[in-house]
């Protein structure tokens, strides 16, 4: 624990969470960062917003069912034993947000589809990753999506180049949270699970990451209430401009 009640300088007081201990004793050693892509590296909401003025005022709650839904498939899917990847899962959401919100869909599926193969990335994406890159650490992305939707995002938003490793649950044929999917990043760079960082804005998935024993950053870029799961990420962050204030030192 933190000596004489204080908040570290790197974590507001509102988001302290009992329990946490300095970020430095924790996040040294650290030979990977991986990243979750969508919800944060890439903005979920930003196919919708674009079509905005189209889709009506509803456009906020509609963008929110098509991720709640697109997440649930891959659940479903997954304890179902039913994989299918997830640009397919990502098409048959919208299908459902589009009917549960009374939308029709000719004229706003493909559009919606075509966006979503290069979302908007966050504001704080590029200097995160090229703060840690100058450093000498080895990226990667760890996602749901398929290699080709990884391929036009991270083309989309000017990161090419910047990761050593797209990594998709497409070899896995299951969705996150599997831990064979969490696997895929020691074995790809031959490390042990807590030489990883793993940065997610999907609690459930920061929180999987953790259990499956690589050192876990919760990206809050708005305040979330804590997942009742398994293992407890090692800090929240509030941008990841801070992943490289916390994680010590990188070594290609
Ligand atoms: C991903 C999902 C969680 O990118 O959004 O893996």
């Amino acid at each position: 624990m933190l000596k004489g009640g204080k908040f570290p300088p790197w974590l507001p007081a509102a988001r302290y969470r009992p329990g946490m201990t300095s970020p430095e004793a924790r996040l040294a050693g650290i030979a990977v960062c991986a990243f979750d892509a969508y919800g944060t590296l890439f903005d979920v909401n930003s196919a919708a917003a674009s079509l905005a003025p189209r889709i009506g005022p509803q456009w906020v709650e509609f963008s929110a069912t098509w991720r709640q839904k697109q997440l649930q498939y891959t659940w479903l899917r997954s304890l179902a034993g039913q994989y299918a990847d997830f640009w397919q899962v990502t098409s048959d959401a919208l299908d459902f947000a589009l009917a549960a919100h009374r939308l029709a869909p000719e004229a706003l599926r493909a559009e919606l589809m075509d966006l979503y193969r290069a979302p908007a990335p966050y504001p704080d994406v590029a200097t995160a990753l090229q703060t840690l890159d100058r450093r000498g650490m080895r990226l990667a992305i760890l996602s749901n999506g398929t290699p080709a939707m990884l391929e036009s995002a991270v083309a989309g938003a000017g990161l090419t180049g910047l990761f050593s490793a797209l990594l998709s649950v497409d070899s896995c044929q299951v969705f996150k949270p599997h831990p064979s999917v969490y696997a895929q990043v020691t074995r790809r760079f031959a490390v042990a699970p807590a030489q990883v960082c793993f940065v997610s804005s999907n609690g459930w998935d920061a929180y999987a990451a953790k259990a499956f024993g690589f050192r876990a950053l919760w990206c809050q870029r708005a305040p979330q209430t804590a997942e009742r799961l398994p293992a407890t990420p090692d800090a929240v962050i509030t941008s990841l401009t801070q992943v490289a204030e916390l994680v010590a030192s990188g070594k290609r």
